[in-house]
């Protein structure tokens, strides 16, 4: 099969997941091709079965804004055409699901078509999507799309209360690829913090929703109790706050470590004591998962997705969004209790498990051909 997949390039989850969702279709012998404004973060472009395709926007000095969407569509369109495609799949409906569902009509007037899939991530339905810039349009995309699956049963309960959906929504969650964490490669924990230290950890692209001053917060009331350094990795337009919280707590500088973005990102979880995920919406919370595969535990807001993924007082805690003290507290239990801290990362690592790709990426698959079948029978 022939999958074109259509995702953001950045380092954030939907372009994560659509990348490593695509690197193992390839190692299946699936033909790959990713259409997107540049390579993304984590592609292994080397694998025979992948393809990229830039998205070229020809700038005009008419333009006030470049049409990112229309260069999209027509990419689309073309490689659909040139590598006969035989499904499309898209991550996060803006402008993914609209600029297929174009480029389908293209197809239409060429007696054609191709079968579209659209993923849910989450702020595409909890936050931007809801703009009434773009609700309507959101909508109208989701409603076009031959399957619609969403990441966590959340975020599946928040599109059908946000928007007027027509159609089933499958459930498909996000995943982990085991075999990228070689625990035998782990970062010296010593080189992150002192022997008697203590090391907490937030993953992000730092954007408001991700409320990176509560982690700020509860850092700071933990770092009174327990000795111990925070690590932040990511970058974003909240940096800004944190280099304010620096200015403001001085005596906190040495205790915070900032990395923007690293590769190999589970080297650095497996030396971390506790993950800090304290986000206002977050459809499923991929990062999580990620620290959980590294057998960190995660402490974090019980927004959105989250409780499918951490559970309370098993892989971590959870505290209303917004509530720094439950959380600060929570985290204070866990660092003092070496007991309590050992039974957590193992619980951690088994609640991964049960989102290994191994288990998710059959899914996927039985989801293509179902949609496949369904879209061939409706040709006839
Ligand atoms: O969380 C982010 O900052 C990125 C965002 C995205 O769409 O790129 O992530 C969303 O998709 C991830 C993968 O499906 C989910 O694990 C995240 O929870 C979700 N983020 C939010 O809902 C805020």
């Amino acid at each position: 099969m022939k999958i074109g997949i259509l995702c953001y390039p950045t380092y954030g989850g939907s372009g994560i997941v659509a990348t490593e969702l695509g690197m193992s279709l390839a190692k299946k012998g699936y033909e790959v091709h990713f259409i997107s404004s540049n390579l993304p973060a984590r592609l292994d472009i080397t694998n025979p079965n992948i393809f990229f395709h830039k998205v070229n926007v020809q700038s005009y000095p008419l333009f006030q804004y470049q049409p990112f969407d229309i260069a999209l569509s027509s990419m689309i369109y073309r490689v659909v055409n040139l590598y006969k495609l035989d499904l499309l799949h898209a991550h996060y409906a803006i402008p993914y699901a609209y600029a297929a569902f174009m480029a389908k009509q293209m197809l239409r007037e060429e007696k054609k078509d191709i079968p579209l899939v659209t993923t849910l991530h989450g702020t595409d339905i909890t936050l931007v999507g809801q703009h009434p810039s773009y609700k309507h349009a959101v909508e109208f995309s989701i409603n076009q799309s031959d399957t619609i699956t969403s990441v966590s049963e959340s975020l599946k309960k928040d599109t059908l209360q946000f928007f007027n959906i027509k159609k089933e929504i499958k459930v498909i969650t996000n995943f982990i690829d085991f075999s990228e964490y070689k625990t035998s490669d782990t970062c010296q924990r010593k080189q992150l913090a002192q022997s008697d230290e203590k090391i907490l950890i937030h993953v992000s692209n730092l954007r408001p929703v991700k409320r990176i001053e509560d982690v700020l917060q509860i850092f700071k009331i933990v770092n009174h109790k327990i000795k111990s350094k925070l690590i932040i990795i990511g970058e974003g337009p909240e940096m800004e706050k944190i280099n304010q919280f620096l200015e403001e707590n001085p005596d906190l500088i040495d205790k915070i470590r900032l990395m923007g973005k690293v590769n190999e990102l589970y080297k650095i979880l497996q030396a971390a004591d506790v993950f800090l995920l304290p986000s206002e919406q977050e459809s499923f919370g991929l990062a999580a998962l990620e620290a959980m595969a590294a057998e960190t535990p995660v402490v974090s807001s019980n927004a959105g997705g989250i409780p499918e993924v951490n559970i309370q007082g098993e892989t971590g805690y959870l505290a209303e969004v917004g509530n720094v003290e439950a959380m600060s507290n929570y985290t204070i239990r866990l660092l003092s209790d070496e007991e309590l801290l050992t039974k957590m990362r193992k619980n951690a690592l088994r609640q991964a498990q049960k989102f290994d790709i191994n288990t998710i990426l059959p899914l996927y698959e039985e989801m293509y051909m179902e949609t496949l079948e369904k879209f061939n029978s409706k040709q006839k």
